[in-house]
């Protein structure tokens, strides 16, 4: 990438705003031809119908994804690290992977998928722990034109099955194990599982990691690093057009059934690669780390893309932020002078949780911009991360946006904007996002809140769903004809910043009046006894709804007496929103179900307020599934 497109100061921003709104096709012409390697130039920058979600970005390019984040660098930094490799046992060396090394290991990765049988357009999913045979394999598929579709190792047989069918994959790699803290998972077995209901994988390719026992199907399964042993080292990169898939990524939705989301090639490149760099102040030498999974978008766009596409040094750690100690994040970043670090509000309000002393053990001194994603990061998580671990030197990036996005849409651009706690503050060129209000009336005015809609399609974003183009319309297009539908509530401050206030799809109807679940879990969450709070609505036969509360106290004790907390929480919404706004019922919890990346399971605790036990669908994918059981235990009748 060449400096051009590097936002220089808060007018340049503005500037360049201007110019993204005022000629979008223009904006993205320029970047992607002056910081991309193409086969061949696009003939339309940009073609759209918005009703039928038609949507393709730099028509009839020819490329490869691979050429522009290895290829390409290899004159100028074969030798530099291009991947740092974390392991889970810090006794365990680090590795360094150069982008010579990564090239080489790449190109033999695709001569043995080839050699399998994985051919262009053809399904690849991938089941693998974060290590950096992950990354390789993704490459690879994207080298040889196959759709990789990663599958978080942390899911179920049934999740991993489901996935495998609704794409078709006749291919899976996995490991035999996999670390993860004090323990080791078994994924090889879990994909045996899994086939059993796929019986359509004609192959299984196994990266050793544990070298623990695994069952070995002949004829099926192969050990990898016996065909890399093999495999030439050079693959010339297929050529690609620029709206074929990249990868298949699932994301779970309203309903049970994941959606499939569909990203291609060109587009993707051009976004991820610009926003990185602007999003992240990216410098040449910088050491860049993202905590997400590579299973996650957060992982494909901001761990391995983004960096890759830029030339960067990216971390890639195969632990978790408590083992073998809480102060893992803290120590890593030392040990390998990390500048930019970015990750999840759950994670750093679990941190906080613990000690400062941690924390200061640790020189982090070689920070310059902290990130935030996934969900909300409310105001005293904000001013721990800033305190703490920014000390008050680093700009924090609350980065807003969706798998559904590709990329970073709303980001506080580092030494540029402003920060503010709470607020993802603004659009990043080329973004236009709108507020609507419920009669599909856009709001002009600041200083107020609204359903967040973009206008204007931007090149990350994904074309399709799997399968399921009308799920697609349905679910993004046809709320606000016209427009993008992120399903995510927003207020716009009176300069223009924006905070984004939770997903709107859990609006609730108490008695005629609408309630966001998030103002009310805000005020429960300043009860000085409580941690965190979930609302659900569940049917009422006078109000229509009734609200259900779940809340997770900070420490538990058997002593507190809980009508008097009961009490005390609901004097704290009625104050802060109003009686009409207090909950029905207030349930204990030791914990609430999450997925992965933080966000909580409403689905899940819907139904269990409503008394539903019989499809919870598949838990598996929640980070604490065995909370289940005890909410429902424990539900109040
Ligand atoms: C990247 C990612 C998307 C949903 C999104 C929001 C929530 C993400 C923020 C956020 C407030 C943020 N993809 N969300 N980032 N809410 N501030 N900075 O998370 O598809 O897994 O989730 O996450 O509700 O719609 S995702």
């Amino acid at each position: 990438m060449s400096n051009n497109y590097q936002v220089q100061n808060l007018p340049d921003y503005f500037k360049q705003y201007k110019k993204s709104i005022k000629n979008p096709k223009k904006f993205w012409d320029k970047i992607a031809d002056e910081n991309f390697v193409w086969y061949q130039r696009w003939s339309k920058v940009l073609e759209y119908d918005m009703e039928s979600a038609n949507i393709k970005w730099f028509k009839n390019a020819k490329l490869n994804i691979t050429k522009n984040c290895l290829d390409r660098h290899l004159s100028t930094r074969g030798d530099k690290t291009a991947i740092i490799f974390e392991p889970n046992n810090p006794e365990e060396e680090a590795r360094y992977i150069s982008y010579q090394e990564l090239y080489d290991e790449v190109g033999k990765m695709a001569n043995v998928l080839q050699s399998q049988g994985v051919k262009k357009g053809d399904r690849v999913v991938i089941y693998l722990p974060m290590i950096p045979e992950l990354a390789i394999t993704m490459l690879a598929c994207a080298r040889l034109g196959a759709i990789h579709s990663v599958v978080f190792a942390g899911f179920s047989s049934s999740a991993v099955s489901s996935r495998i069918n609704d794409c078709d994959a006749k291919v899976v790699v996995t490991s035999d194990g996999s670390y993860r803290g004090a323990k080791t998972l078994d994924l090889k077995s879990i994909v045996d599982e899994a086939l059993d209901k796929s019986p359509q994988v004609e192959k299984v390719l196994v990266v050793k990691r544990t070298n623990q026992a695994v069952k070995m199907k002949e004829g099926r399964d192969f050990w990898l690093d016996e065909l890399l042993e093999k495999a030439p080292k050079d693959f010339v990169s297929v050529i690609m057009d620029a709206e074929d898939p990249l990868f298949i990524l699932y994301t779970s939705g309203s309903t049970g059934k994941p959606k499939g989301m569909v990203h291609t090639t060109a587009g993707y490149m051009v976004y991820i690669g610009y926003t990185f760099k602007n999003v992240f102040n990216y410098q040449e030498n910088d050491v860049y780390w993202c905590t997400a999974d590579i299973g996650w978008i957060t992982g494909h766009s901001y761990i391995l893309y983004g960096p890759l596409l830029n030339g960067a040094t990216t971390v890639i750690f195969e632990g978790v932020p408590t083992y073998p100690q809480p102060d893992r994040f803290w120590e890593v970043i030392e040990k390998h002078k990390v500048t930019q670090f970015y990750t999840a509000p759950t994670a750093i309000r679990s941190l906080a949780k613990e000690s400062v002393e941690w924390v200061d053990k640790h020189d982090l001194s070689s920070l310059k911009v902290i990130g935030s994603v996934g969900e909300p990061i409310n105001e005293e998580a904000w001013h721990w991360y800033n305190d703490q671990i920014g000390k008050k030197k680093c700009p924090i990036v609350d980065t807003w946006w969706q798998t559904e996005t590709g990329g970073i849409l709303i980001s506080p651009l580092p030494f540029v904007t402003p920060t503010k706690p709470t607020y993802a503050t603004l659009p990043l060129p080329g973004i236009q996002p709108v507020l609507m209000n419920e009669k599909r009336i856009e709001i002009t005015e600041n200083q107020q809140n609204g359903n967040l809609c973009i206008r204007f399609p931007w090149p990350g974003i994904a074309r399709t769903i799997w399968g399921d183009h009308q799920r697609y319309i349905d679910t993004y297009f046809k709320a606000f004809p016209g427009k993008y539908f992120t399903g995510d509530g927003a207020l716009r401050d009176e300069v223009g910043y924006y905070r984004i206030t939770g997903r709107v799809d859990d609006v609730i109807i108490v008695s005629g009046h609408n309630l966001g679940t998030a103002p009310i879990e805000d005020s429960i969450n300043e009860h000085p006894a409580v941690a965190e709070s979930a609302i659900v609505g569940y049917p009422h036969d006078v109000k229509g709804n009734a609200l259900y509360g779940y809340v997770m106290l900070k420490e538990v004790g058997e002593d507190r007496d809980k009508e008097n907390l009961r009490k005390e929480i609901n004097h704290l919404i009625s104050e802060q929103i109003g009686p009409i706004a207090k909950l029905d019922k207030i349930q204990f919890v030791s914990s609430l179900p999450k997925t992965r990346s933080g966000k909580i399971m409403r689905r899940i605790l819907r139904k269990i307020a409503e008394g539903d036990f019989s499809n919870f669908g598949d838990t598996s994918t929640l980070l604490n599934p065995e909370i289940v059981d005890e909410i429902k235990n424990q539900r109040i009748n």
